[in-house]
């Protein structure tokens, strides 16, 4: 996180994870598509081959409610194929929140989590602990045959402290549901750290509507967020937790 006092912004980072080909390019390419184009910049798709991420993808968001401090972010992917695992560290550096995107598919059950395993590996070679990085879970593709199925799912949630949604990124299907939930994580986990709202007047909420509002789905964040399947959706108990 960075607060910029000449531009009056608040910079949040947040890093789209995963194994290879999961649907975190796709992700971001729905959100472009879906934001309206005052609120969004160029989606920067650096070097790729045969729809695989090489270095990142990286999509600038700005939004401005009626509060003085604007909020930008920056939203990386990370290449997925495990050779990848230096880049991937260094573009996680500095990173405020994580939608770890897993693949719904029976078969990549042991690539998701040999990712999630890569995850907590290169936060921790950052100095960042998991269990206090704001995470939200996407199960995508969930319109391919041989998927885990929706109980399955809802049990993983049950289990687990991060919230879970199910999507179809091709068809931007609970993609900003998501990112709004991710968001609406890490910003309460910033604020706990940094009481942004106290010392600088930054209202979290209204952020979160402008961000629904400039998302174009026509639905409300307590609607987005409705979607979840299961986990915990308040990052300050995960933030102060040991
Ligand atoms: N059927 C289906 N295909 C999807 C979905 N999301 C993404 N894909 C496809 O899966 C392939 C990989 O998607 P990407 O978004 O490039 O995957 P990635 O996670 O960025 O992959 P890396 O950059 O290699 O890590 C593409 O052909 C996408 O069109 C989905 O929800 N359903
Ligand atoms: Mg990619």
């Amino acid at each position: 996180m960075q607060l910029d006092f000449a531009a009056r912004e608040l910079i949040i980072k947040l890093v789209y994870y995963g194994p290879a080909l999961s649907g975190k390019t796709t992700n971001l390419q729905a959100l472009h598509r879906l934001a309206d184009p005052a609120a969004r910049g160029r989606l920067m798709t650096l070097e790729t081959r045969d729809d695989r991420t090489l270095f990142f993808d990286l999509l600038p968001l700005s939004f401005r409610s009626d509060g003085e401090v604007g909020l930008r972010l920056k939203v990386f992917t990370v290449p997925g194929q495990v050779i990848h695992g230096s880049t991937r560290r260094l573009v996680l550096q500095g990173a405020d929140g994580v939608a770890f995107i897993a693949d719904s598919q029976v078969g990549e059950t042991q690539a998701n989590a040999q990712a999630f395993v890569d995850l907590k590996e290169n936060l921790k070679a950052n100095g960042k602990d998991l269990r206090r990085m704001p995470v939200v879970i996407q199960f995508n593709k969930r319109d391919l045959p041989d998927v885990r199925t929706d109980d399955e799912l809802s049990r993983l949630a049950a289990r687990g402290r991060e919230p879970v949604f199910a999507a179809v990124a091709t068809r931007g299907l609970g993609v900003v549901e998501t990112f709004a939930a991710l968001l609406r994580q890490t910003y309460r986990t910033l604020d706990a750290e940094h009481q942004l709202n106290a010392k600088f007047g930054i209202d979290g909420d209204a952020f979160l509507r402008e961000v629904a509002a400039k998302l174009g789905t026509g639905k409300s964040v307590d609607e987005l967020l409705a979607a979840c399947l299961g986990g915990s959706l308040d990052g300050v108990v995960r933030a102060g937790a040991p």
